[in-house]
């Protein structure tokens, strides 16, 4: 069969319920088990909605339809009939079945019921894997989050922009980048939108989102760094400090957490044991020195002192959801040394940046700052930090000619669901990962 010979699909599986009894319809979806019991076949039938079950009576009914391999396409035509003893209240009492593709066996991994496969196997077969409806709950959650950040957005005045991924010199420290042969000269993939939103305020947009995907040649093999990953990042204009841009986006994250917990809350605490707990208001905000006495309170000395260690991020998130309840932080002030060049300092302390992080449940998931939007600062800054001034003078030239004192942030589009979830991998909220190893699917 090439297509589906004129059948068209009438209702998703998740709508095969009580009530639509005595209905002709058309359903269309993978075998997820066959059950035979006594002179009975049962389907169980799946798509994105959920499952139904389809009986077959008697074995002639079974001869006519044969079997079906787990996983199949299969379309199916019949009448629903009301059963209480089906957890949905229905099933399909069919007059025609159809195959579509077949199924080889065995699978590869088991899709149905428990894996007891590696994330390792399971990310090999990453579109069986996202079968599962726990799996496939992760892109549903995704397109809420997506859809609420534009929502939000909008209502506020920001404009979406698409900055470019091939650039001419590195978008961030300048570290972790990926080369690529452009024509007759090394382009680099984008480590982040950074320099063109900020093109975007130096242009009179004055508030821009973009949602896109950003590359890093992360060395390391953790449970938060990919190599590509999608990017969240926005800016704004006219602030007075990056105190602005933190009020910005915890009241933007609430109504970004309110959306997932209505519209998915149930489903979230069903398969994934936890609540989505919306954040009350002002979240905690702490400095850098509380964050670092916190964690060599708790971890003793580690990393540098101008750095929070992986281990005392998390100790700082659990420390502050102790003490005041909140899943969030923002950790700010940062050590100068520790941030890029652009980010602005303090007046009163150039060895402090205007910058902070988020933190949820003990993982980074956002950086954001003031930018520093006045030329020769900036150069001065540009100079300290060691960088070529040429690479970055197509940059330093947007404020050249009148510029808005703005801010933004970076924010990790899988980070947030990772910790939402309470996964252990940032891994399973991706569709397909890219790391140090992994190039397919
Ligand atoms: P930063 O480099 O901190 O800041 O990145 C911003 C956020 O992106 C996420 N993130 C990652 N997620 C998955 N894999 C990675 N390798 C990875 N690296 C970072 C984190 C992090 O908080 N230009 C600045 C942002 C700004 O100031 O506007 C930047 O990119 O959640």
């Amino acid at each position: 069969m090439v297509g589906l010979d004129g059948w068209k699909r009438t209702n998703m599986l998740g709508e095969i319920k009580k009530g639509l009894g005595g209905r002709e319809v058309i359903v269309m979806g993978f075998v997820r088990e066959t059950r035979d019991i006594g002179k009975l076949r049962f389907i169980i039938l799946g798509d994105i909605t959920g499952n139904a079950q389809v009986l077959l009576k008697g074995k002639e009914e079974i001869a006519r339809f044969g079997d079906f391999t787990k996983e199949s396409v299969i379309a199916v035509k019949g009448t629903v009939k009301e059963n209480l003893e089906v957890v949905s209240g229905a099933e399909i009492v069919p007059s025609d079945i159809r195959l579509i593709t077949k199924a080889e066996t065995p699978l590869p991994i088991q899709v149905y019921g428990r894996t007891d496969a590696l994330l390792d196997t399971r990310l090999d077969w990453r579109f069986l894997d996202i079968r599962k409806p726990k799996n496939a709950l992760v892109f549903k959650i995704e397109t809420t989050i997506e859809m609420a950040m534009r929502e939000y957005w909008i209502k506020n005045g920001f404009l979406e922009i698409h900055s470019p991924k091939l650039m001419g010199a590195p978008s961030e420290t300048g570290a972790d980048l990926f080369p690529v042969v452009h024509f007759d000269r090394t382009a680099y993939l984008a480590q982040s939108p950074q320099f063109y939103k900020q093109m975007a305020m130096c242009a009179g947009l004055d508030r821009v989102f973009e949602i896109g995907p950003v590359f890093r040649a992360e060395p390391s093999n953790t449970t938060r760094h990919g190599t590509e990953y999608t990017s969240i990042d926005m800016e704004m204009s006219w602030i007075e400090s990056h105190e602005d841009v933190m009020e910005f986006e915890e009241r933007w994250l609430v109504h970004v957490m309110k959306r997932v917990k209505e519209t998915h809350g149930e489903e979230i605490r069903k398969m994934y044991g936890v609540d989505v707990i919306v954040p009350k208001l002002p979240i905690p905000r702490i400095s850098f020195n509380e964050a670092k006495n916190i964690s060599n309170k708790a971890i003793g000395k580690t990393g540098a002192d101008d750095d929070l260690t992986d281990e005392g991020e998390r100790v700082v998130g659990e420390t502050i959801n102790r003490k005041d309840g909140s899943e969030f932080v923002f950790v700010k002030e940062y050590p100068w040394s520790k941030k890029p060049f652009y980010h602005m300092r303090k007046e009163d302390d150039p060895s402090v940046t205007k910058g902070y992080d988020l933190i949820f449940n003990g993982v980074e998931i956002t950086t954001g700052s003031q930018r520093e939007h006045r030329y020769e600062v900036l150069i001065h800054q540009a100079k300290e930090k060691g960088l070529s001034l040429e690479s970055v003078k197509f940059y330093t030239d947007f404020f050249k000619y009148g510029v808005p004192p703005h801010g933004g942030f970076g924010f990790g589009l899988t980070r947030l669901i990772k910790q939402m979830l309470h996964m252990e991998n940032i891994r399973e909220a991706t569709f397909a990962f890219r790391d140090m190893k992994r190039l397919f699917p």
